[in-house]
């Protein structure tokens, strides 16, 4: 069977012309509809979904709407555009051209940062794949099928990469990406936050909201790439990350304005009243916000990295606007910063920038994940109900680096191992809450209507209104 990828696959690489590629890309493409098939959106695939699909890199062809099959979505290959007199902003190679194709001393490395960002991809689809059996609405399903085929669309943006540019390696590489499966215990995803489990629409957009928000910055700084191919694709992925937070932003915000509605309308703050009433409690909320962050600042890395001053100075990945900064682009006189565990206290220290670079990107996404929280907050107090979401201590619940395994308290005050026993159900979601959040989880699937624990968006998609059938079941 010939299948005409140039016209199945919407592009602007040219796909047509290059019979490597294709031919490539034709024993991947069936690999991957049986990877969607297997680990997709459960009991999704004859469900017509009104889902954007982006058919060009210009403003009027990225954001198409219209029903689809999600098997019949067309994962299109976008770079943004390219302007021709790119230089290397950054590193040993700063004021070089930018490199069309891969530089041999850093193949092995531009390998890897690939293969771990398109790992993420599949991984959070796979941990997302059960949930539209408990939508609390057509609105949230489609926005979850949405985030799914946009997730699909990015593993294609970096298998892309690797076939075109890393000929066998890249081909077996591609293909891994379909093996691993999250939380698998013999095949794990490669990053730990994509092993943990998205059980109900409240993980989901906690994920969304601060997991999606890593995409963001890891994808602003590989946008700085001296690799021009992956620099231009992470531009056009940054689009649709965009809508993925939006997503997880306004699905808690929703949540906490259902929340805060009935609090005023029963004049509770009981969290046993409250979840008797069917909505989820503000301390619930904070422990799963302490969960999430914690898992998700894990993903930047350890807080000193030779790993990341490599990439660095090699000019694969840059920092998050890199262009910005008024200092020499190259880091190495400068010092950063960082978080020093002395005789089991924490202590401020420095490191070298260039190795800090991951403590770096960690501390921008902070700053960013705060901002969204006191949007949270404005919602609480506008309903003048006294209580504030915080995110916890840098070195709360820490997997990676030398912050590790030690004992805080979410305010930052080391703990004994006796404490941090009694209190870790205060801290971090518990089985017994993730029960009864598992509890208010039933399928709502009749337009216009809401589950009982979250309010309608304010705005629907494509400026249709809150009860457009926005998914078609078959
Ligand atoms: N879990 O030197 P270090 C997204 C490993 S999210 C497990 O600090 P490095 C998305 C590390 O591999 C964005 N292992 O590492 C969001 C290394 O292993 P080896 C994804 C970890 O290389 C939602 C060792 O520990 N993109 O797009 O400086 C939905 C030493 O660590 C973890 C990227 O991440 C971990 N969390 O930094 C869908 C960008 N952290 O070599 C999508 C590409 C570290 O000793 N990746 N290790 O075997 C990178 O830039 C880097 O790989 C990292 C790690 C920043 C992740």
């Amino acid at each position: 069977m010939t299948i005409t990828y140039a016209d199945t696959i919407p592009n602007n690489v040219d796909l047509g012309s290059d019979k490597v590629l294709q031919r490539a890309l034709e024993h991947w493409q069936p690999e991957f509809l049986k990877w969607w098939t297997d680990m997709g959106p459960e009991g999704s695939h004859s469900a017509d979904v009104y889902l954007r699909t982006a058919v060009s890199v210009h403003p009027s062809g990225w954001a198409h709407f219209d029903y689809v099959k999600m098997p019949d979505y067309r994962w299109g290959i976008f770079l943004a555009p390219g302007d021709g007199e790119r230089k290397v902003n950054f590193g040993d190679h700063k004021g070089e051209p930018v490199w069309q194709d891969v530089p041999g001393e850093h193949r092995a490395n531009l390998r890897r940062i690939i293969v771990t960002q398109g790992d993420t991809e599949p991984a959070s689809v796979e941990q997302q794949r059960h949930l539209g059996l408990t939508c609390p609405s057509l609105y949230d399903l489609r926005n979850l099928f949405q985030v799914n085929v946009e997730e699909g669309r990015h593993l294609w943006a970096m298998v892309y990469l690797l076939q075109r540019y890393f000929g066998r390696d890249g081909r077996e590489e591609a293909e891994a990406l379909l093996q691993r499966r999250s939380g698998d215990r013999d095949n794990p995803r490669i990053l730990g936050a994509f092993n943990e489990r998205t059980p109900d629409w409240l993980a989901f957009f906690m994920f969304t909201y601060f997991t999606d928000r890593d995409g963001k910055f890891q994808l602003l700084a590989l946008a700085e790439s001296g690799f021009d191919p992956l620099a231009r694709t992470t531009r056009f992925m940054l689009m649709e990350e965009a809508h993925h937070m939006y997503v997880g932003e306004s699905g808690v915000g929703r949540i906490i304005h259902r929340t805060c509605e009935v609090m005023l309308t029963h004049k509770t703050d009981d969290p046993t009243r409250l979840r008797a009433l069917g909505v989820i409690d503000l301390p619930t909320l904070q422990r799963y916000l302490n969960f999430h962050f914690s898992v998700t600042i894990d993903l930047f890395g350890a807080d000193v990295s030779s790993n990341a001053a490599t990439f660095y100075s090699s000019g694969l990945k840059g920092r998050y606007g890199e262009t910005k900064y008024g200092d020499d682009h190259v880091l190495r006189d400068a010092m950063y910063p960082v978080l020093q565990v002395i005789d089991g206290r924490i202590a401020a220290g420095e490191a070298p920038a260039l190795n800090a670079l991951n403590e770096k990107l960690r501390d921008d996404y902070i700053k960013d994940s705060v901002a969204g929280v006191g949007r949270w907050n404005r919602i609480i107090h506008k309903a003048g109900i006294p209580f504030e979401l915080t995110v916890p201590h840098k070195a709360f619940n820490r997997k990676i680096g030398p912050l590790a395994g030690l004992k805080l308290a979410p305010d930052g005050r080391i703990v004994s191992e006796a404490e941090w026993a009694a209190r870790q159900c205060d801290w971090l979601a518990t089985e017994e809450d993730r029960a009864f959040v598992a509890s208010l989880m039933g399928r709502v699937a009749a337009p216009g209507a809401y589950a009982n624990w979250i309010s309608p968006p304010t705005l629907a998609i494509n400026k249709q209104p809150a009860d457009f059938e926005f998914v078609r079941f078959n």
